[in-house]
């Protein structure tokens, strides 16, 4: 069975990733939600996802044992999904978020539940107006390149990338999606702190590694790989690295 192959549709839902859980019982692999409008979109750490008409919001529920590498394949499919069929590059940023021109256009939430993956994906494609609070940050495709893109189009485009994608992971050539993600990110390079739940992590981003993890630099010369947390890209350059 193929992504998408079952698909629960509503024109307006509280959160696309709250409605798999609830049906995470009687799901397929490759069941995907998706919805017109979310009222209580949701971000990492219960954050708010504004989830006006005009976007794209899904989950897709998947049964592999390898969860560590979801995030990576879902920001990998969303560039495909623009890169390939509309000649839009976008630019993942680790762990989860999709930008263009410097503005956040898209995010990922993968969540497991029960052993269970619901691989939540919010892209901002046809919004014109953001709330004050995330202006300067947010954007969408239309506000940034002007096309005013077909949603079932890209959503089919989008399902059909998450398909080529997730068969790679199923036939283990993992190489292959880490490849692609070398060649979205913005990340190589820069000079980033990374707040864990442990600590705070100070580097120069070097890598990602087999596992999904970030690959850093410290500045005692020491290398360390990050599985998650939350990143911020230090714009100014520190004379110690
Ligand atoms: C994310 O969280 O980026 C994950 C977003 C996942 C949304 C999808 S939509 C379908 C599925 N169902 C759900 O309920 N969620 C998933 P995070 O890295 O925590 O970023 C959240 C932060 O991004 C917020 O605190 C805001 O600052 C900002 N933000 C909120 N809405 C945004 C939007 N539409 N576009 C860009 N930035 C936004």
């Amino acid at each position: 069975m193929g992504i998408g192959s079952k698909l629960y549709y509503f024109d307006e839902i509280s959160s696309t990733n709250e409605y798999a859980k609830k049906i995470i019982s009687d799901a397929t692999d490759g069941a995907i939600v998706l919805a017109d409008v979310q009222t209580a979109g949701r971000g990492r750490f219960d954050r708010t996802w504004y989830s006006p008409e005009g976007g794209i919001y899904l989950s897709v529920i998947l049964f592999t044992d390898k969860p560590l590498l979801i995030p990576i394949l879902a920001g990998v499919a969303i560039c495909e999904t623009f890169y390939n069929n509309y000649d839009i590059l976008l630019g993942i940023k680790w762990p989860n978020d999709i930008f263009l021109n410097d503005r956040k256009v898209g995010g990922v939430l993968v969540e497991i539940v029960d052993g269970v993956i619901i691989m939540g994906i919010g892209i901002n494609l046809n919004i014109v107006k953001f709330p004050e609070e995330l202006e300067g940050l947010a954007s969408s495709i239309f506000l940034e390149t002007k096309k005013r893109l077909d949603k079932m189009m890209v959503y089919n485009d989008l399902c059909r990338e998450i398909d080529n994608l997730y068969n790679a992971l199923k036939e283990n050539r993992t190489g292959e999606i880490l490849q692609k993600w070398r060649n979205y990110t913005i990340m190589f390079g820069k000079t980033v702190e990374i707040e864990t739940p442990l600590k705070t992590i100070y580097g120069r981003v070097i890598d990602i590694a087999g596992n999904g993890a970030l690959v850093l630099a410290l500045p005692d010369g020491r290398i360390e790989k990050v599985m998650a947390g939350d990143c911020r890209i230090i714009k100014e350059r520190k004379t110690w690295f």
